[in-house]
C-alpha cells in the first residue's frame, strides 16, 4: 500500500511503466502534468518510440481552483472510476476505457484521448461537430434510462445508489449553481461592468422561487445516475467522434440536470458568437449549427429514451398507465430548460466561468455577451415550467439575441 500523496511526474511514469502490456519493457517514457481543470492533477505519459500513451488522473484533497481552504473528499476518484465503468458498459465507445483504479492514491489510469480536442476549445475555434448531437443523445439516453427505475431492477438501483453518494461534490453544485449567484456571496466572481445584472439576480423573487424548485429537485431527486458536470469541458470531440470524460460529480439525481448542462454550454457558445471577427453570414451559420445541436440533443435523447422505455421498460404500472410516458417526457424537458438556465447564470456571475466568454478580448463585446447569456439563462429558468417543446428553448436564445 502506498500512502496518499500528490504524485510527481517521475512517480506517474513509474506507475505507468508497471501497467501490464501497455509499454515495452525498459522503454523511455515522458510525462507532463497537463491538468487545467478546477480540481485534479492529470499526468500524460507517452512512449516516444511508439507514440503509445496513457492518462493518470489523481484527485487532490482540496479544490485546486480555490486552494487547501476548500477540502474535498478523495472518494470522488472512486466515484469517477466506477461511473466511467458503468457508462462504458451502457454507452460503449463514448467514454475512455479505465485501465486501473488505485484507491490509496485516489488515482485512475485511463485511455488517452488526446487525438480528440476538448469540445469547449473546439467550439471557441468554431469547429462544427456533425456527430455530436447523435452521440451525446445516445450517451444521455442509455446512461440515464438504464440507471433509472424505468430501466433497471429497482432493488438493485437502491443498492447502487449507495455507491454514488457524493456529498462534497454535490455541495459544490448546490452552492455554486443553486445558491451563490442569487445572493452577495464571497465565491461570486463577475466583472464590475455587469454589477447591475448581478445585483438584480440577488433581489429577483420570482427567479428565486424557480431556482429554489430546481435546487430542491437537485437535493432530493434520485431519478438516475448522472454524469453530474456535463459541460463542454467534460467532452472530448472530433468531427467523427465524441467521448465523455470527468464524471467525478456523478450521483443519483434528476436527469434534466445532465441534459440541461449540455444545452447550457451550447447556448453559452451561442452567446459567445457576439465576438466574431468574420462576416455576419458566417456567424449566423455557426449559430445555426449550435441551435441545431440543441434541438438534436433533445430530440435525439427523447426518441432514444422513449424507444428504450418501450422496449426494455418493465415497471408494471409506469409502463402501461396511459399518458404517463408523455407526462414524464414533458416534465423532463421542463427540468432540462430550468437546469440549463441555472447552469448559464452561474458561469457568468459565479465561481468558475467558461473560456468561451472569458477569452473574448474586447471588454465591450464581452460585457454584451455576458448580458446576453444572463438574459437567456434567466428566461430559461423563469419559463422552464411552461416549456412545451425544444423549439421554445431555441426561440428564447434567438429572441434574446435579437433584442
Ligand atoms: C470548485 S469546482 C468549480 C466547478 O468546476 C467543476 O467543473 C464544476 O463545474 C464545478 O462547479
Ligand atoms: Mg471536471
Amino acid at each position: 500500500m502506498t500512502a496518499y500523496h500528490p504524485l510527481t511526474e517521475a512517480e506517474a511514469v513509474d506507475i505507468a511503466r508497471s501497467l501490464d502490456n501497455l509499454f515495452s519493457p525498459g522503454t523511455e517514457l515522458t510525462c507532463n502534468e497537463i491538468g487545467d481543470g478546477n480540481l485534479n492533477l492529470v499526468f500524460h505519459v507517452t512512449e516516444p518510440a511508439t507514440g503509445k500513451s496513457v492518462i493518470l488522473k489523481q484527485a487532490l484533497p482540496y479544490a485546486k481552483v480555490v486552494g487547501e481552504s476548500w477540502p474535498l473528499s478523495l472518494d470522488r476518484a472512486r466515484i469517477e472510476s466506477e461511473a466511467l465503468i458503468v457508462q462504458g458498459r451502457l454507452a460503449p465507445g463514448l467514454v475512455p476505457e479505465v485501465y486501473l483504479y488505485n484507491p490509496d492514491l485516489a488515482l485512475t489510469v485511463m485511455e488517452d484521448l488526446s487525438d480528440h480536442t476538448i469540445m469547449r476549445k473546439g467550439l471557441i475555434e468554431r469547429i462544427v461537430y456533425p456527430r455530436f448531437a447523435d452521440d451525446i443523445s445516445t450517451f444521455l439516453a442509455n446512461t440515464l434510462f438504464f440507471t433509472s427505475d424505468l430501466g433497471m431492477n429497482q432493488q438493485e438501483k437502491k443498492l447502487q445508489l449507495k455507491s454514488f453518494i457524493n456529498p462534497d461534490l454535490c455541495k459544490i453544485t448546490e452552492d455554486l449553481i443553486f445558491c451563490d449567484p442569487y445572493r452577495d456571496a464571497d465565491t461570486n466572481s463577475f466583472e464590475e461592468s455587469i454589477r447591475d445584472e448581478a445585483e438584480a439576480l440577488w433581489s429577483d423573487g420570482a427567479l428565486h422561487l424557480e431556482v429554489a424548485l430546481l435546487r430542491e429537485k437537485f437535493l432530493t431527486s434520485t431519478e438516475a445516475l448522472l454524469h453530474g458536470d456535463l459541460h463542454t469541458g467534460s467532452i472530448f470531440a472530433r468531427p467523427d467522434s465524441t467521448k465523455v470524460i470527468d464524471p467525478e460529480f456523478a450521483y443519483y439525481g434528476p436527469m434534466g440536470f445532465d441534459i440541461g448542462a449540455v444545452i447550457a454550454n451550447l447556448l453559452l457558445s451561442f452567446a459567445a458568437q457576439e465576438h466574431w471577427s468574420g462576416d455576419e453570414a458566417a456567424r449566423k451559420e455557426y449559430r445555426t449549427f449550435l441551435t441545431g445541436a440543441v434541438q438534436g440533443v433533445w430530440s435525439g435523447f427523447e426518441s432514444k429514451f422513449r424507444a428504450l422505455w418501450n422496449e426494455h421498460g418493465s415497471d408494471p404500472m409506469l409502463q402501461r398507465a396511459p399518458g404517463f410516458q408523455d407526462l414524464y417526457m414533458k416534465r423532463l424537458l421542463q427540468d432540462t430548460a430550468g437546469f440549463a438556465g441555472a447552469k448559464m447564470v452561474r458561469r457568468i456571475v459565479g465561481l468558475a466561468h467558461v473560456a468561451d466568454i472569458d477569452t473574448i478580448p474586447d471588454a465591450a463585446v464581452r460585457e454584451r455577451t455576458q448580458r446576453l447569456a444572463l438574459a437567456i439563462g434567466k428566461t430559461l429558468i423563469k419559463r422552464g415550467r411552461q416549456t412545451e417543446s425544444i423549439e421554445q428553448i431555441v426561440d428564447i436564445a434567438v429572441s434574446e439575441t435579437a433584442q
